[in-house]
């Protein structure tokens, strides 16, 4: 069965009344562990830090009730296991379950049975601590479907889902590198080495993993060595380095022999990447270049500040 639901909120828009009043009005079928099942589809929620699950079940003996929360990598945990029953006897006896599980509350659902009087108030109710703890989902992906299975042990007694809203504090994943790329010189002749620096930060709030820096080389030039080591494909220099926390740095260099006289400009470019999404992807790429030239009896530096027309 597939139930469409509100979506998910955060503890910062949870009104103190508890979300509920939204009847999804599910009849639990009786004395039937299969019971029935409930999912709703999560989305935003990168990493959970906590998790609360809201729970509304109309059912004349709580005591019947078992519910378990599976998450979207498969765990499973037991969120009321027949309240007031460890193996023997009925269980709570009383009508009506309305409560917001948390593992930072104060009081245990499973000891809670309060006179329901005649039906007119939850025999369960509050802020409750769940028979499994919910911590079990901490630093998973919140990010998929949730299935709530809500079952009923017990003979004669009968009930209906009501609502349940599961209640996250999450933060989202942030890897984002930031790469610079200087060259040592501003021009150089054939036979010049010139040595390229790439400084490399992640300025995300989250490790980056798999680094690494693809330089692309133009014409004309002769790959000398890399720190740290690079392997080469073609025009195609690959330089890794790993892992990289949020604000680290790192420095590597390139040196490269010029071969041929490019007139004009010699330009390096470096893309970055890592195993995770960047979050400004835009500025992973960038370059350096340096002007290339014969020079004349002397050198004549040329730089973007000054035109300076070198005929062969
Ligand atoms: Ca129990
Ligand atoms: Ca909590
Ligand atoms: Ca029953
Ligand atoms: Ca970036």
């Amino acid at each position: 069965m597939v139930l469409a639901l509100t979506p998910w909120i955060s503890k910062a828009d949870l009104p103190t009344d508890t979300p509920h009043g939204f009847p999804l009005e599910v009849p639990i079928p009786d004395c039937h562990p299969g019971g029935i099942l409930s999912w709703q589809t999560i989305s935003g929620c990168d990493t959970i830090e906590d998790l609360d699950v809201a729970l509304e079940i109309d059912h004349q003996w709580t005591g019947d009730l078992v519910v378990t929360l599976e998450s979207p990598s498969g765990t499973l945990v037991t969120l009321v296991d027949r309240p007031g029953y460890d193996g023997s006897g009925y269980g709570c006896q009383f009508a009506g379950l309305s409560a917001v599980l948390d593992d930072e509350a104060a009081l245990a659902l499973e000891d809670q049975c309060n006179d329901d009087g005649g039906g007119t108030i939850p025999s369960i109710s509050g802020t409750l601590i769940p028979n499994e703890s919910l911590s079990a989902f901490d630093g998973e992906l919140g990010s998929g479907v949730w299935t709530l299975r809500v079952s009923d042990w017990a003979e004669e007694n009968t009930g209906k889902l009501m609502n349940w809203q599961l209640i996250f504090d999450c933060s989202s994943r942030d890897v984002n590198l930031r790469p610079e790329l200087f060259a040592d010189r501003t021009w150089a002749r054939p036979g010049d080495t010139v040595i390229f620096t790439l400084q490399l930060v992640n300025v995300g709030s989250e490790s980056a993993s798999g680094v690494e820096a693809v330089y692309a080389l133009p014409a004309g030039v002769d790959w000398l060595w890399a720190e740290p080591g690079a392997l080469a494909d073609g025009a195609l220099i690959t330089q890794r380095h790993g892992n990289l926390a949020p604000g680290e740095m790192v420095k590597a260099r390139l040196a490269l022999t010029v071969t041929d006289v490019q007139w004009g400009l010699l330009k390096v470019s470096a893309r970055v990447r890592a195993d995770q999404t960047d979050s400004y992807p835009w500025d992973n790429q960038v370059s350096a270049g340096v002007r290339v030239g014969l020079g004349s009896g002397g050198s004549i530096p040329i730089d973007g500040h000054i035109n300076v027309e070198i005929k062969p």
